[in-house]
């Protein structure tokens, strides 16, 4: 629809363009000098955005996929933005999809949770019966086990939303998976596991340890505040804090008390290790700490000339919280603290910025994630030593970004 408002908005864009021609210019600045049309002609009405989505001068920040990694779009992942975010909450609308069989269309009304196997009472708990237990809010991060996957055998892809965005962090609102194996009368001895599963074709089922199960796991329907997208598993999904995101099952249907490990082929044939002695390790659940550079990294070169600049990027642990990370502009050799956005929550993003100053000069951007239990995010050349260069998941190494003079980032590796 062409409204006279559209009209003027259209022709606001025109005088904008022109003006900013002419602010490079020497001279006075139209921008500060002139009466703008925004602030002639009145804006969008209320009723002209009843959900709001990003303006269209950032329509570039989206999720995007890389085609030839999977062989359809149904069984695929797709890539945060990270390079465009800032802070430390991953919007629902840009954070990263990874599914199976698809992400499938689910009602609260036609939801059902059964919990069975070692119970004193199986339940079926509909999406209302759900809503009465007692719930908590907690900020977590959720990474594809499979993040920096393709950068084990040498940097491969030049972009930080490739080589790191199968990553998001929300805060969601669940109820603890704690207090559903209670009402059930689960058995719940160390020795045991829960066997959950999706509402999807894939149902992508994972075995989790009974001690977990007892601790941080969440069964989740809100994140950030609102309901989960469909994407993300809509209308309940399982939180798995610190936990490889497979294990955080999307349209959440079943969970099975066990006395043993179900061993299925999320946890035998994918997810686990390829080592350098071309043995396979399992059970590899904790995501370790890692950290990366979102700025300037390839999608973000430098716009400016030497003097003050602000390198910024993101680290996280499955551990726990972090407490500190460096940044390196030579590749290693010498090291910086930076200063964290704000104390880092567990097992949650934590955002860092270095202050500084640019001489113009080429740089080899790094950092280097620590965790509080005192481990130090690896080498790239210090994870090969025990898992050689045919692995795919759980690659925490540290990430190298080459700076030109101009201003210009490009994924390399230093040994
Ligand atoms: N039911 C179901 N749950 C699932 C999956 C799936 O395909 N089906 N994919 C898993 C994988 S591999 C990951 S990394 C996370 C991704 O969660 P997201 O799509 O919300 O980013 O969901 C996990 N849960
Ligand atoms: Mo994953």
């Amino acid at each position: 629809m062409t409204t006279r408002r559209n009209f003027l908005r259209g022709a606001a864009m025109g005088a904008g363009a022109l003006a900013a021609g002419k602010a490079s210019a020497a001279g006075p600045d139209p921008l500060i000098t002139e009466l703008q049309d925004w602030a002639s002609f009145t804006g969008a009405g209320v009723d002209e955005t009843p959900y709001g989505l990003p303006i269209r001068f950032e329509t570039d920040v989206i999720r995007r996929n890389v085609e030839w990694l999977t062989a359809s779009p149904i069984s695929s992942i797709n890539f945060t933005p990270i390079h465009a975010l800032d802070g430390t909450i991953t919007p629902q609308g840009c954070a990263f999809e990874r599914h199976h069989s698809g992400a499938i269309e689910l009602s609260k009304q036609d939801y059902r949770l059964m919990i069975n196997g070692l119970v004193d009472k199986p339940l079926v708990f509909t999406y209302a019966d759900l809503e009465r237990f007692p719930r908590e809010n907690h900020v977590y991060f959720c990474e594809c086990a499979a993040n920096t996957g393709m950068e084990w055998a040498g940097a491969q892809l030049n972009a930080v939303q490739y080589t790191h965005g199968m990553i998001h962090n929300m805060e969601y609102t669940g109820i603890p998976l704690r207090l559903l194996l209670q009402e059930a009368g689960a058995q719940m001895d160390d020795n045991l596991w829960v066997y959950v599963e999706g509402a999807d074709a894939s149902s992508n089922g994972r075995s989790i340890p009974m001690a977990k199960a007892l601790d941080d796991v969440l069964v989740a329907f809100k994140a950030n505040g609102e309901a989960l997208r469909m994407e993300h598993g809509y209308p309940v999904r399982l939180v798995v804090p610190g936990w490889e995101g497979n294990m955080w099952v999307k349209w959440l249907r079943r969970i099975e008390v066990t006395d043993a490990a179900v061993e299925s082929r999320e946890e035998t044939s994918k997810y686990t290790d390829v080592l350098e002695d071309g043995t396979a390790r399992k059970w590899t659940w904790v995501m370790d700490a890692k950290s990366v550079i979102t700025s300037p990294s390839p999608q973000m070169p430098i716009e400016h000339g030497p003097g003050p600049m602000v390198i910024s990027g993101l680290a996280w642990s499955g551990h726990g919280q972090i407490t500190r990370v460096d940044v390196s502009k030579d590749g290693g050799m010498t090291w910086e603290t930076a200063r964290l956005g704000k104390q880092g929550d567990s097992k949650a993003l934590t955002r860092f910025y270095l202050d500084t100053q640019w001489d113009g000069k080429p740089m080899l951007l790094q950092s280097r994630a620590m965790d509080e239990t005192g481990y130090v995010q690896p080498t790239k050349a210090q994870l090969r030593e025990t898992r050689g260069e045919n692995s795919v998941y759980h690659n925490n190494c540290i990430q190298t970004w080459a700076v030109n003079e101009q201003g210009v980032a490009e994924n390399v590796e230093v040994s």
